[in-house]
């Protein structure tokens, strides 16, 4: 399998489909795609898709060009990986943490973009982003009292390869769940998930890479 990807400091969406391939233990080469030059990152994303972006799994002669669609798809090839819960509630909750992800969380996205190399510093709470803060808060925290912990639907899930891009943007921007009525082991499970070994291996790379990859 070939996992297209880009820049590391700032892919959030690549980040996701990696961690969870490399929880499955799957064999994988990476490429990687130079974001934010324009027609230049159009022109390496070209060969691998025809939709523009990335990232991109590439199986063969089977090319997925979504992240969800590439975890789901990693998850049905590879079974005993448990990639989503067991227990369809856990299961159904884990997808829908990740489907409110996927399409959602816009003013957090917006306002604290993913820069894995940039010291933390404070940033202006919006309502709309302080909404956003609320909402994660909430989320976490009925996740964490229903299933347990120590992640989201219990042990570790795509869900939680989703919420990881998220743990780091508030980690740059020094914002705690616990400001936006948050409980205490909603800010301990975004700690949790960037002391992740295999996120430590993407970030050390996205932190030694030059400022251009
Ligand atoms: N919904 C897509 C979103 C992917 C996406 O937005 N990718 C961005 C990079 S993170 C991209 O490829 N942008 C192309 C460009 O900047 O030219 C997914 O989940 O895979």
């Amino acid at each position: 399998m070939e996992l297209v990807i880009g820049t590391k400091r700032w892919s959030t969406w690549s980040l996701r489909p990696w961690l969870v391939l490399r929880k499955a233990g799957v064999e994988f080469t990476e490429t990687l795609v130079n974001l934010r030059q324009g027609e230049a990152t159009q022109g390496q994303i070209a060969p691998h898709s025809p939709f523009g972006q990335v990232p991109v799994l590439k199986d063969g002669d089977l090319l997925i060009w979504d992240s969800l669609a590439i975890c789901e798809y990693v998850a049905e090839r590879f079974p005993d990986a448990r990639l989503w819960p067991e227990e369809p509630a856990a299961r159904a909750q884990a997808r829908a943490a990740s489907a409110l992800m996927h399409s959602g969380f816009s003013a957090l996205r917006a306002a604290c973009p993913m820069v894995l190399d940039r010291a933390p510093a404070p940033i202006e709470v919006t309502d709309a982003l302080a909404g956003d803060l609320k909402r994660l808060a909430d989320l976490w925290d009925l996740m964490l009292d229903r299933h347990g912990g120590p992640f989201l639907a219990g042990s570790w899930s795509i869900a939680d390869a989703f919420f990881t891009p998220v743990a780091s943007r508030l980690r740059t921007y020094e914002l705690a769940l616990t400001d936006f009525g948050g409980g205490p082991a909603a800010d301990a499970y975004g700690a949790r998930l960037l002391e992740d070994a295999d996120f430590l291996v993407w970030e050390a790379a996205a932190q030694a890479a030059p400022a251009e990859a």
